[in-house]
C-alpha cells in the first residue's frame, strides 16, 4: 500500500540533536535547537513553575475537557502579558484562544486567515526565518513568500532592503513579523525602525501578523520586548499575535501558547471567537489542561508573578554573559573576522557567519553541533564549554 511513498528529511533542527546524541564523545556540545540550558548545561525548569505546579497539586483539580478556546484565566493573563494597556484589549476587543505552544498559534493563524481574509492567499515572512514557518503556512493553505530582512555583508538587518519589498507587497497580503528575537539571526529593528514599519505597513495596506516566542528573552524585560507589538496596536493595526510560553516559562513540552486577533469592537471580537473555535475544534477539539494551569497560576499570582519576571531576566542575563565572553574569546584568539555581531545580537541564538563547511568541520573534529546556517543557540553555551567552542570555532575560521 505504502510502497510509493518516499522516505522525508529529517527536520533540519531537531535532526541536530539526533547527530549530537549519536557523538559518544566526552567534550560533545549540542548549539542545534533553541532550548535553555543552566550553567552546567541542564535543562531548565524554573522555580515559579515548580511552585505553580505545587499550588496545582495542593488545588486537587479534575481533567474535565477545557472549552474549544481554552483556559479563559491563561488566555486572558495571556493577551494581558502581550498587549498591556492596549485600548483593543480593554474594551474588550480582543480575540484569544489557547494553542498547542506557539507552532500552533501559527497553524490556527494561518488556518484563519486563509478562510476569512479577504483578497490575499500570500504570506510573506523574513529571510531566513524560524523553518518552520514556510510547512506551517503553506499546509494552512497559505501561498509563502519572502521579504528581504539579513545583510550578510553586515550580518545586521537589511532595513533598506525589508522596506523595499514591502513596498512591492500586493494590498491586503500578510507580513509575518518576528516581535523580538528574531529566529534565526538574532537581528531585530530598532523601536524607531519599527514605528517605520508600522507606518509603512499601514500605508500599503498589509496585515501585520506578529510571531511572539521569545517575550522577556530579548532584553529580559517583557514589556520592552512587546514594544513592536504594542506599538503596531497603538497605531491603529489590527494585528494578529501567536504567543508561545515555550522558552519564556520553560514549558516546552507542556505546549502552552495563544492565538489572538485584535478586533473592531466587543461585537467583531466575539464573531471571530466564534470561527476561531470552528477552525480548532476539527484540529484537536480542545486543547490541552495541565501547562496552561500552570501559565495562568504565574500570571495570577502577583507573588510568582514577580518570581517568574526575575527568572526571565536571569535566564536573559546569563545569554548576554555568555555572549561578552565569547566575543571576548573570539577577539583574543586573533580570530580572522569581526565579531561584534555576537554582542549586537539577542535572544536566543547567534547567527556566527560560519558556513555551512565550517560547521560540518566543527562537528567532525570538535563534536560541536550547530544548524547548517552557522547558527548557535547561546543558552548551550556556559563556563565549563565556552572556552574549548571559542578555540574550535577560531580553529575552523582559521582553517
Ligand atoms: N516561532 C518561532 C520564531 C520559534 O522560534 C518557535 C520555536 O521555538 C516557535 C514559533 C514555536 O515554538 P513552540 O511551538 O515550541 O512554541
Ligand atoms: O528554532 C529552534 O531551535 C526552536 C525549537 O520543530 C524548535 O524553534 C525547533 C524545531 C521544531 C520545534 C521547535
Amino acid at each position: 500500500t505504502w510502497s510509493a511513498v518516499p522516505a522525508g528529511p529529517p527536520d533540519p533542527i531537531l535532526g541536530v540533536t539526533e547527530a549530537f546524541k549519536a557523538d559518544t564523545s566526552s567534550q560533545k556540545i549540542n548549539l542545534g535547537v533553541g532550548a535553555y540550558r543552566d550553567g552546567n548545561g541542564k535543562p531548565y525548569v524554573l522555580s515559579s513553575v515548580k511552585k505553580a505546579e505545587e499550588l496545582l497539586s495542593a488545588s486537587n483539580p479534575d481533567k474535565e475537557y477545557l472549552p474549544i478556546s481554552g483556559l479563559p484565566e491563561f488566555t486572558k493573563a495571556a493577551a494581558k502579558l502581550a498587549y498591556g494597556d492596549a485600548a483593543p484589549l480593554k474594551k474588550n476587543a480582543v480575540a484569544v484562544v489557547q494553542s498547542i505552544s506557539g507552532t500552533g498559534a501559527l497553524r490556527i493563524g494561518g488556518a484563519f486567515l486563509g478562510r476569512f481574509f479577504p483578497h490575499a492567499k500570500a504570506i510573506y515572512i523574513p529571510n531566513p526565518s524560524w523553518g518552520n514557518h514556510t510547512a506551517v503556512f503553506r499546509d494552512s493553505g497559505l501561498e509563502v513568500k519572502q521579504y528581504r530582512y539579513f545583510d550578510k555583508k553586515t550580518v545586521g538587518l537589511d532595513f533598506a532592503g525589508m522596506k523595499e519589498d514591502i513596498k512591492t507587497m500586493p494590498a491586503n497580503s500578510i507580513v509575518l513579523l518576528h516581535a523580538c528575537a528574531h529566529n534565526p539571526t538574532g537581528v531585530d529593528p530598532t523601536p524607531e525602525q519599527w514605528i517605520e514599519l508600522s507606518n509603512l505597513i499601514a500605508e500599503k495596506q498589509l496585515f501585520p501578523f506578529f510571531d511572539m516566542a521569545y517575550q522577556g528573552f530579548a532584553s529580559g524585560d517583557t514589556v520592552r520586548d512587546a514594544f513592536a507589538l504594542r506599538h503596531f496596536v497603538s497605531a491603529g493595526h489590527q494585528v494578529a499575535l501567536a504567543q508561545s510560553f515555550a522558552k519564556n516559562m520553560g514549558l516546552y513540552g507542556e505546549r502552552v501558547g495563544a492565538f489572538s486577533l485584535v478586533a473592531a469592537d466587543a461585537e467583531e471580537k466575539a464573531r471571530l471567537e466564534s470561527q476561531l473555535k470552528i477552525v480548532i475544534r476539527p484540529m484537536y477539539s480542545n486543547p490541552p489542561l495541565h501547562g496552561a494551569r500552570i501559565a495562568s497560576t504565574i500570571l495570577n499570582n502577583e507573588k510568582l508573578y514577580a518570581d517568574w519576571l526575575s527568572e526571565v531576566k536571569g535566564m536573559a542575563e546569563r545569554i548576554i554573559s555568555m555572549r561578552e565572553r565569547l566575543y571576548d574569546n573570539l577577539v583574543g584568539l586573533n580570530t580572522p573576522g569581526g565579531w561584534g555581531h555576537i554582542k549586537s545580537q539577542i535572544g536566543m541564538f547567534s547567527f556566527t557567519g560560519l558556513t555551512t563547511p565550517q560547521t560540518q568541520k566543527l562537528a567532525e573534529k570538535a563534536h560541536i553541533y550547530m544548524t547548517a546556517d552557522g547558527r548557535i543557540s547561546m543558552a548551550g553555551l556556559n563556563a565549563h564549554n565556552i572556552d574549548y567552542f571559542s578555540e574550535s570555532v577560531s580553529k575552523a575560521v582559521k582553517g
